[in-house]
């Protein structure tokens, strides 16, 4: 809307202008020849309307969505309560036996200094930074690897050049080397926004791909939301305006010990046993859940909502089917206050912790 009406503004001023100079045109065509001055006012009228064909024509408001994001190693914890905060009575079982383990993640930070860190909700978890940008604009990730291992960031989606596939071997930001740094350039170009049947904005995902088999495992993992175009907030928000809240759930086994079950760790955004908190709302506010997962064959996962049904893609479930490297977007605006239960419907893998709340406030 915002948009239409500042089209509507500057088609007015350049319509304005010329009828301004036609108006001069009139009085210096001293009086009388009423054919010259229609003549006149219909060529500027046409001068006007091609200018503002052409006005029209050119991208609109297509921004540059500048991020910094560094490759960083950490310490992960899957349940930094130490408790199963879903059944207490019934422990966190082997899984418990050791809960932190080095991890690598992306950081996100506010500039080229990497020195302040994006603030990040509770619920993004491991999750990297959230990087949005809305159709025709350009995302220029300037990627910093301060680990010890050569790594990359390739995104789902997007259109890119080889260097920027961030994958695959022979482009420049197919393995950046430790210390060092590379800028990919993604264009969220129409094919990579949403199509006909999809909500306003869906999600893709982005991780290192050097041994992407290795990486994603790492913790290597972040989301691309792509906002289809003219239905961003603002100018400087591309977060679709549609919706009030956008949560992102990251279904993932991560496998610590070599395929021991203990180290099999069946989480939700990196958290096991409801360790993952943040995921708030409000009854009656347009949520939309942006659903992905990673890993092996046994990342089969029936993401399931207590208390509420979503909408995917016009049919209403309360069960989303994923599996490694699914990315699916869906909708619900909560009828019922609560502290509803999340997890995964795979019996073996709610028994492993694959569960965590969401609230809904009166
Ligand atoms: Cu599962």
């Amino acid at each position: 809307m915002r948009f239409a009406a500042l089209l509507l503004r500057d088609a007015q001023q350049v319509l304005g202008g010329f009828i301004y100079i036609t108006n001069l045109e009139i009085t210096t065509i001293s009086g009388g020849k009423k054919m010259n001055s229609g003549y006149a006012g219909r060529i500027a009228a046409h001068i006007a309307f091609i200018i503002m064909a052409f006005w029209m024509s050119l991208p609109a408001q297509a921004a540059v969505r500048e991020y910094w994001v560094a490759a960083e190693k950490t310490s992960w914890n899957y349940a930094p309560s130490g408790k199963n905060l879903i059944k207490p009575d019934a422990g966190l079982g082997v899984w418990g036996t050791t809960l932190a383990y080095p991890k690598y993640r992306y950081m996100g930070y506010t500039d080229g200094s990497y020195s302040k860190a994006l603030p990040q909700p509770a619920w993004m978890g491991i999750l990297g930074p959230q990087i949005r940008a809305a159709v025709g604009d350009t995302i220029k990730v300037h990627f910093l690897n301060k680990t010890d291992r050569p790594l990359s960031m390739h995104p789902h989606g997007m259109f890119y050049d080889k260097n920027s596939e961030g994958a695959d071997g022979s482009g420049m930001g197919a393995s950046v080397p430790p210390g060092k740094s590379f800028t990919y350039t993604w264009v969220a170009d129409e094919a990579a926004g949403p199509g006909p049947a999809d909500p306003s904005s869906i999600v893709w995902l982005y991780h290192s791909h050097v041994m992407e088999e290795e990486e994603a495992n790492l913790g290597l993992i972040g989301t691309i939301v792509i906002t289809r175009k003219g239905m961003e907030r603002s100018a400087s928000d591309p977060a679709p305006r549609d919706v009030d809240q956008e949560f992102t759930t990251l279904f993932m086994i991560f496998n610590e010990e070599n395929g021991e079950e203990s180290g099999m760790k069946h989480t939700i955004n990196g958290r096991i046993f409801g360790n993952l908190e943040g995921y708030e709302t409000g009854l009656g506010k347009r949520v939309r859940w942006h659903v992905v997962a990673l890993g092996n064959e046994t990342d089969n996962h029936t993401v399931h909502w207590h208390g509420q049904t979503v909408l995917d893609h016009g049919r209403r479930t309360d069960v989303v089917e994923v599996l490694p490297a699914s990315m699916t977007s869906v909708d619900m605006i909560p009828r019922s206050a609560g502290n509803w239960l999340l997890h995964c419907h795979v019996d073996d893998h709610m028994m492993a912790g694959m569960s965590t709340r969401w609230r809904v406030l009166p």
